[in-house]
């Protein structure tokens, strides 16, 4: 019999219905000591966090975040609100002994993040942030054909996150479902929000990064506030292009924008080695593009691999179906929590933990300092 492990969610947006579908999913496919139980759901809105929790399973709700925190029945606390709430949360949290699962990106800034880590490692309980797309199989493919040497010496990484959403002018900023264009509740815009993805991937599959030059804009200069009904500046990054060097001699180019009419999510990355080069995208997820330079001349050429027919050496895909067919999105977040549980039971810590995801913020503030400053930031 598994060992319960009483979840409280905080928040019930995008990313509350995700974690929630990944703690009900992962026990049924995942063998592992610990088995998630959705004890409470809490938000403001009484109405709603009660639907929520009916839709999800939830045994009960809170409407007050330390209410929640402060239960004896609650071991984990899941952060699914606006970032500018990340801290506070967290750090209540650790002090009263909860481990704390927390969306991206960890905090608005890195002196934030800083007093984060320094809270749950005083505390000593188990942390980890929601980066999700390390955990997409074609993803974790990639890191292992990297650890087994395949590329040999890197010369290039390259990331894009493309969205569209926001280039209508009349679209109201702030408040619900657009909180992300606030920079008061959000920090930053595609930075924090997509780039800081693109920035967390990297980090895992091509080590440090060493200095960055950015340039940002924002292409709608004021934005009525949808709480207040008043109009005022956009202050967030509504686009961020960066140049930087890593540790290990490679040179990366980064790009995300809400502004790339006809893309609602083009997350992109390719690698070039000496030996090899890898490519994946977010619209077909479940596929890694390769390339071996060492394959016979006549039949050379990019590969298109399905990855579902990994010979048992894959961490994720002998849990789900037959070679041959895939899985989705979700399932990025379903591995994240079986990945929380099995450290749990190991005494392990989970990554990204906080002190990992602070290394994205450390880039992301640079990547900010250097387009207002229009000057290289050593990391
Ligand atoms: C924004 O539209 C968003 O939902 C991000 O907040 C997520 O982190 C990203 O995975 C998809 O896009």
């Amino acid at each position: 019999m598994a060992k319960p492990l009483n979840i409280g969610m905080i928040g019930y947006g995008f990313m509350g219905r995700a974690h929630s579908n990944a703690y009900n999913r992962v026990s049924d496919f995942f063998d592992l000591e610990y088995t998630p139980v959705l004890k409470a759901a809490c938000a403001r809105n009484k109405e709603a966090v009660q639907a929520f929790a009916d839709n999800w399973g939830y045994e009960s709700i809170e409407t007050d975040w330390k209410a929640l925190v402060d239960r004896d029945d609650i071991d984990a606390i899941d952060v699914c609100v606006p970032n500018n709430l990340h801290k506070e949360i967290a750090l209540y949290a650790a002090e009263r002994g909860k481990m704390i699962l927390c969306e991206k990106p960890i905090a608005m800034d890195v002196a934030e993040g800083e007093e984060m880590c320094e809270a749950v490692e005083k505390a000593g309980v188990a942390n980890t942030v929601w980066y999700n797309y390390r955990r997409v199989p074609a993803v974790t493919m990639a890191r292992q054909l990297i650890d087994e040497g395949r590329l040999g010496r890197v010369f290039h990484y390259r990331a894009n996150f493309l969205q569209d959403w926001t280039i209508a002018e009349d679209l109201p900023q702030g408040g619900a479902a657009l909180w992300r264009l606030d920079a008061a509740a959000a920090g930053s815009g595609v930075t924090g929000d997509l780039l800081a993805h693109c920035i967390d991937t990297a980090l895992w599959l091509n080590g440090s990064i060493a200095d960055v030059n950015a340039m940002t804009e924002t292409f709608i200069k004021e934005r009525v506030h949808q709480e207040t009904g008043e109009k005022q500046q956009v202050t967030i990054d509504d686009a961020c292009t960066f140049l930087c060097h890593f540790e290990n001699g490679s040179l990366g180019l980064f790009e995300s924008t809400r502004y790339a009419r006809g893309h609602k999510a083009l997350y992109t990355l390719e690698i070039n080695g000496e030996n090899a080069s890898i490519r994946w995208d977010l619209h077909d997820l479940h596929r890694l593009e390769y390339f071996d330079y060492k394959d016979e001349g006549k039949l050379r050429g990019w590969r298109s691999i399905h990855v579902t027919d990994h010979g048992g050496e894959h961490p994720y895909m002998d849990h789900w179906w037959v070679p041959g067919l895939q899985i989705g999105y979700e399932h990025s977040f379903v591995h994240h929590v079986a990945d929380f549980l099995d450290s749990l039971a190991k005494g392990e810590p989970c990554p990204p933990t906080f002190r990992d995801a602070l290394e994205t913020q450390k880039v992301c503030d640079a990547v900010l300092a250097s387009a207002k400053e229009r000057a290289w930031q050593n990391i």
